[in-house]
C-alpha cells in the first residue's frame, strides 16, 4: 500500500484501521491535552483528533505515530526494517549485469528520479492566505505541554530553510515557542542544519514552517541526514512519489503543497529571545537559553486546516516511534560506513542519544573499540554517550540478553573505555554544556590475542536432544506457553521482549 498522500488521507486511513478516536468534547490545549495524550500513548492507545480544542476553530491531531503499527501504516510497509530495505536498495546500487538486473536497475533509477521534489503551480496549502496584521498565532490550538513551560510550543513543525551559500534546502523539526501573535522562538540546537543556515546568513534568512503533512514527510523532517541532503528527497524516496511543492506566498522558498498550514517569515542575525524552559524528551525541563526569533509574515492554510501536535516528555512518548523509524531506516547507511556492524538498538528509555547497543562481526583484536570510535564519529550518532558493543549472535533488541552479555563478558578494568567528546545540546548531566564524557563497553568475547585467558564455551543443548524433546513433548504432559514448546530457551517470550524495547 502506498503511503498516504496528505494529512487528510492519513487521518482517513487511521480511521479505517480503527487507529483514531475523534474527541468531540471541548478540551484545553493548555496542559489538559498532554495528560490525555500521556495516558493514551503509555497504554498503546489510538491517534486522537480533538475536534474542539478550547479557544480555536482548528482541530488538533496528536499521537499519529504512537505505536509501531501506526508507524508502519504511515510508511505503507509491513515493518520498519522493510522501510530501511528501500534505502538499502538505493545505497547498494551496482552496475547491473544481464537483462533482468538491468530492468530492475531501471526501476531503482526511477525511484531515485521520483525522489526529487516537484514544483507545481498551486496547492491546497494556499487556499487561505493571511498576511501582515491578519497573522494571528492565537488562532491555532498550540499546546502548552507541561506546567513549567512558560508558553505554548509548536511541537511538530517541518522547518524549511536554504543554505545561503549553496542554496541547498534543509527541513528539520525544531520546536517553536510562541512569543506573541506574530513571533515564535526557533529552537535550532547547536549541532543542527537549520542553525548552520542561520549562522551563514548575513542579515535576514527566509524560513517557512509546514504543519500537517503526509506522515512520511513529517517523519523526514526529523531524520538526521547530512547537511547537503534535502530531507524532502528522502521523503520522496520513502513515499515512492515526489513531494509536491508550491512557491511560498511571501518568502523565497518552496513549501509542501499538501500542508494544512504554512507559516512564512524570517529570522535575522542577532535577533534572539529567551526560549524555554521546556519539558523535553530528556524527561526534564531544559533550561531557558537565547534562540532566534521567527517573525511570521504570512500564514497560508487549507480551508478547515487541521493542526498537528506531539507531546514529548519522559520516555516513552509518541516520539519513540519517530526515533525507532530513524534507527531502522538508517541502519543500511550506518552499515555502509561501518560494514562490520550487524545491528544496533537505541533504547527509547535512553532518549536515543544516551545509549547505543551495537552488534558486530568481530574480526581482530580491538575491533569493538574501533566501532565505538566509529559511532562517536558518525553523524548525529556522534553524540551518543554510552556505546555497548556485543558479538553478532547477541540480539541487541533483547535488553535482558544484552544485560547478561555485559555482565558475563566484561572486565571493567580491561573492557571499559572512558573517552570524551560532543554531547547532546539538551543533556544536563555533563559539567559543561555540549561537551563531556563518553563510555564504551566492550562486551564481545575476547581471547589470548587480546591478552585474556582462553574464553570458555557457552552452554547450548545439542540439536539432537532438542529434536527429541520436540517430538516427545506431548507425552510429558507439561503445559507451557508456545515459546517453551517450540524450543525457545529464553524466559521471556518474543512479544514481551518486543514490548520491553520501550
Ligand atoms: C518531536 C521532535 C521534536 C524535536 N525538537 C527539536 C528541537 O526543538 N530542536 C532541535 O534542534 N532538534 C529537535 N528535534 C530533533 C531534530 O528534528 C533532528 O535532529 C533533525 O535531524 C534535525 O534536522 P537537521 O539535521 O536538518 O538539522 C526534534 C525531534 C522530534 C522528533
Ligand atoms: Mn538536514
Amino acid at each position: 500500500m502506498a503511503p498516504p498522500a496528505d494529512l487528510r488521507a492519513w487521518i482517513a486511513l487511521l480511521e479505517r484501521e480503527g487507529e483514531l478516536v475523534r474527541v468531540g468534547a471541548e478540551v484545553d490545549p493548555d496542559l489538559e491535552i498532554t495528560e490525555i495524550v500521556d495516558r493514551t500513548v503509555k497504554s498503546g492507545g489510538p491517534a486522537l483528533l480533538f475536534e474542539r480544542p478550547k479557544g480555536s476553530s482548528h482541530p488538533l491531531l496528536v499521537n499519529q505515530f504512537g505505536t509501531e503499527r501506526r508507524m508502519c501504516l504511515a510508511f505503507g510497509a509491513p515493518s520498519l526494517d522493510a522501510v530501511g530495505a528501500r534505502v538499502q536498495d538505493v545505497l547498494e546500487m551496482q552496475p547491473p549485469q544481464g537483462i533482468a538486473e538491468k530492468v530492475r536497475g531501471l526501476k531503482k533509477l526511477k525511484s531515485i528520479a521520483d525522489s526529487q521534489p516537484k514544483r507545481v503551480r498551486s496547492g491546497p496549502c494556499q487556499e487561505v492566505v493571511l498576511r501582515g496584521e491578519d497573522v494571528d498565532l492565537d488562532a491555532l490550538p498550540i499546546q502548552r505541554c507541561w506546567p513549567g513551560d512558560p508558553a505554548p510550543f509548536i511541537t511538530l513543525p517541518a522547518v524549511i530553510t536554504r543554505d545561503p551559500r549553496t542554496g541547498t534546502r534543509n527541513v528539520g523539526m525544531y520546536r517553536m515557542q510562541k512569543l506573541d501573535r506574530r513571533t515564535t522562538a526557533m529552537h535550532w540546537q547547536i549541532h543542527k542544519d537549520g542553525r548552520a543556515d542561520y549562522l551563514l546568513a548575513d542579515g535576514r534568512l527566509d524560513v517557512a514552517v509546514a504543519l500537517g503533512l503526509d506522515p512520511v514527510t513529517t517523519y523526514a523532517a526529523s531524520a538526521p541526514l547530512p547537511k547537503h541532503v534535502d530531507e524532502l528527497m528522502l521523503a520522496g524516496l520513502l513515499r515512492g512519489e515526489p513531494v509536491e511543492l508550491v512557491r511560498g506566498a511571501t518568502v523565497d522558498l518552496d513549501v509542501p503543497a499538501n500542508a494544512e498550514i504554512v507559516l512564512e517569515g524570517y529570522v535575522q542575525k542577532d535577533d534572539l529571545a529567551e526560549e524555554g524552559p521546556f519539558g523535553d524528551h530528556t524527561g526534564y525541563y531544559t533550561a531557558a537559553e537565547p534562540f532566534p526569533v521567527f517573525h511570521v509574515t504570512a500564514v497560508t492554510m487549507r480551508r478547515d486546516a487541521i493542526y498537528p501536535s506531539i507531546v514529548v516528555g519522559r520516555p516513552p512518548q509518541e516520539d519513540a516511534w519517530l526515533g525507532k523509524a530513524t534507527e531502522r531506516i538508517f541502519l543500511p547507511a550506518v552499515r555502509m560506513t561501518v560494514p562490520e556492524i550487524v545491528d544496533y538498538d537505541l533504547p527509547v528509555a535512553g532518549a536515543f542519544h544516551n545509549c547505543a547497543v551495537v552488534s558486530i562481526r568481530k574480526a581482530f583484536p580491538g575491533h569493538a573499540r574501533k566501532v565505538m570510535h566509529a559511532i562517536w564519529g558518525l553523524g548525529m550518532l556522534s553524540l551518543t554517550k554510552a556505546v555497548v558493543v556485543v558479538d553478532e549472535d547477541v540480539d541487541v533488541h533483547d535488553y535482558a540478553e544484552v544485560f547478561f552479555t555485559v555482565g558475563a563478558n566484561v572486565d571493567p578494568k580491561r573492557d571499559v573505555l572512558i573517552s570524551e567528546g560532543p554531547l547532546d545540546h539538551l543533556d544536563h548531566a555533563p559539567t559543561l554544556q555540549f561537551y563531556g564524557g563518553k563510555i564504551g563497553i566492550d562486551a564481545t568475547r575476547k581471547g589470548p590475542a587480546e591478552g585474556t585467558r582462553p574464553w570458555p564455551e557457552e552452554i547450548r543443548m545439542t540439536d539432537e536432544v532438542k529434536a527429541l524433546v520436540d517430538r516427545r513433548w506431548a507425552e510429558y504432559g507439561i503445559e507451557l506457553g508456545g515459546a517453551a514448546r517450540d524450543g525457545e530457551t529464553s524466559h521471556i517470550s518474543r512479544p514481551l521482549r518486543r514490548l520491553l524495547r520501550l
